[in-house]
């Protein structure tokens, strides 16, 4: 056995002794062992045994700048130097987390210049569900307390992120949602728009939020929280009159409005937000993921001025986290926002890159594994089918997991939702990396049209 190999058996020997996994299949990973990944640049990964990989996947859809920007290293490292920790709490600030603050609402839609910090996109929501309710009460509204969100999104994994969240399997285990969120139908017209057309059923999904507001009552209903494009979901783009027609609904009734950003912020589809690119005008905004191209944890949320000044007049909130603002991630924040802008990255995206890759997948539509393939900016999906015209799924055999196990082996990195391929690639991808992105995932499909048939 190689050094390397001894290694990696060691590595995985520690992962089934000492480690629990974040949303893994225990039994699974104690069988098999995790794959070790050692080192990163630019795009790609490599693990212990030395394999290539290309991140299609960008982490966890956060590595906006893509691995090695040795600035973001050296921000972290002065500010470690100059100041490590201290707090946001009882009247104290520091330059960090102040000028971050500030960097953040430049380029924040309209009318939202307020930020408050957490240390990831859970707790960002947590802070959310804690801010409109608190919000509502200091209007003489405290009735006013339901979070309406939608079957399938995803809001993280604390309670409050979970129970927001429309993810069934993450409800079976721990009793969730908490009392005072309700779901409503997701606009996922591939996998559930039947015999509607795309537009159609865009409109439907959104009409289900009006009858929601209406079945709970406008006096009980806080916000409706979404996020632009559902990412964990599966990369769920809705259909064009989605949007639309959500704003009409929000116009009608006095409730609030959360654009969840984690995956959507920060240029992922070509413009700075998610709400940029649809023109959604969120009462508050959760980011987290590329704020700091996930160098380090940080996340947060951005308010709109009109409930600052309620929030202002209202003195304490009773909320917040030892590492809120934490100094060392808001200065890697602020160089990470300071190279997307200088660097014209987020322009790149939408002009040259995020084109090229979207032209790029959609050769993919004429393999006879492929339903569709759909996209936006650096997102990416592709459906896995049996039968193209009807969009019939292969049953029992795990299209999407035989899948992404092929893309693994085969030095790509494409995440499987079910049997959604879908990708997310730092956004600083080149036209070179994205012909291997493509390429590799057409060579995968192959090789699970051929494991499915055989
Ligand atoms: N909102 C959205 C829209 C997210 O995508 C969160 C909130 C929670 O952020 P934190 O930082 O607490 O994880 C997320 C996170 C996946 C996957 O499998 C996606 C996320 C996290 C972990 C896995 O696609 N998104």
């Amino acid at each position: 056995m190689s050094d390397n190999s001894a290694q990696t058996q060691a590595w995985k020997a520690l992962s089934g002794e000492h480690h629990l996994a974040p949303f893994s299949d225990y039994k699974q990973l104690k069988e098999k062992g995790p794959r070790i990944i050692t080192k990163a640049q630019g795009v790609h990964l490599w693990d212990s045994e030395g394999q290539q990989i290309l991140d299609g996947m960008a982490g966890l859809w956060c590595v906006a700048l893509g691995y090695g920007r040795e600035e973001l290293v050296q921000a972290a490292a002065h500010q470690m130097r100059e100041l490590p920790y201290y707090n946001l709490f009882f009247q104290t600030a520091h330059p960090p987390a102040l000028e971050l603050a500030k960097a953040i609402t430049d380029v924040a839609p309209a009318g939202m210049s307020h930020v408050f910090f957490t240390g990831s996109g859970s707790e960002g929501n947590d802070t959310v569900l804690r801010l409109v309710r608190h919000y509502w009460a200091l209007k003489g509204k405290p009735t006013k307390k339901t979070l309406i969100s939608r079957v399938n999104g995803y809001h993280g994994s604390t309670v409050a992120g979970a129970s927001l969240g429309g993810m069934t399997y993450m409800h079976e285990q721990g009793d969730l949602p908490i009392p005072g969120v309700v779901h409503i139908p997701q606009p996922y017209w591939f996998g559930e728009g039947g015999d509607m057309s795309p537009d159609e059923f865009g409109v439907w999904a959104a009409e289900q939020l009006e009858k929601k507001i209406l079945e709970v009552g406008e006096d009980n209903v806080a916000a409706f929280i979404a996020e632009p494009i559902q990412g964990a979901g599966g990369v769920i783009i809705p259909p064009a009159t989605y949007w639309p027609k959500i704003k009409e609904i929000l116009a009608r009734y006095e409730i609030l409005f959360v654009a969840d950003e984690v995956i959507c912020g920060f240029g992922r589809t070509g413009e700075w937000f998610g709400s940029d690119y649809y023109g959604l005008a969120p009462d508050l905004m959760t980011i987290a993921k590329g704020l700091t191209s996930g160098y380090i944890p940080m996340g947060g949320v951005v308010v709109r001025d009109t409930l600052v000044q309620v929030i202002h007049d209202g003195g304490d909130f009773n909320h917040g986290f030892t590492y809120s603002g934490h100094p060392v991630a808001a200065a890697v924040g602020l160089e990470n926002l300071r190279i997307l802008r200088e660097e014209k990255i987020i322009e790149r995206v939408r002009s040259e890159t995020a084109p090229y890759l979207q032209m790029r997948l959609r050769e993919l539509a004429d393999h006879p594994l492929v339903g569709e393939v759909r996209g936006l900016g650096m997102l990416g999906a592709i459906e896995l089918v049996k039968h193209k015209s009807t969009r019939e799924r292969y049953t029992g055999q795990g299209a999407g997991m035989l899948c992404r196990n092929f893309c693994f082996d085969n030095g790509l990195i494409m995440r499987a939702v079910g049997d959604t391929m879908i990708i997310a690639p730092p956004l600083v991808i080149t036209h070179a990396e994205i012909d291997e992105l493509v390429s590799k995932a057409r060579k995968c499909l192959d090789l699970t049209l051929n494991a499915l048939n055989g």
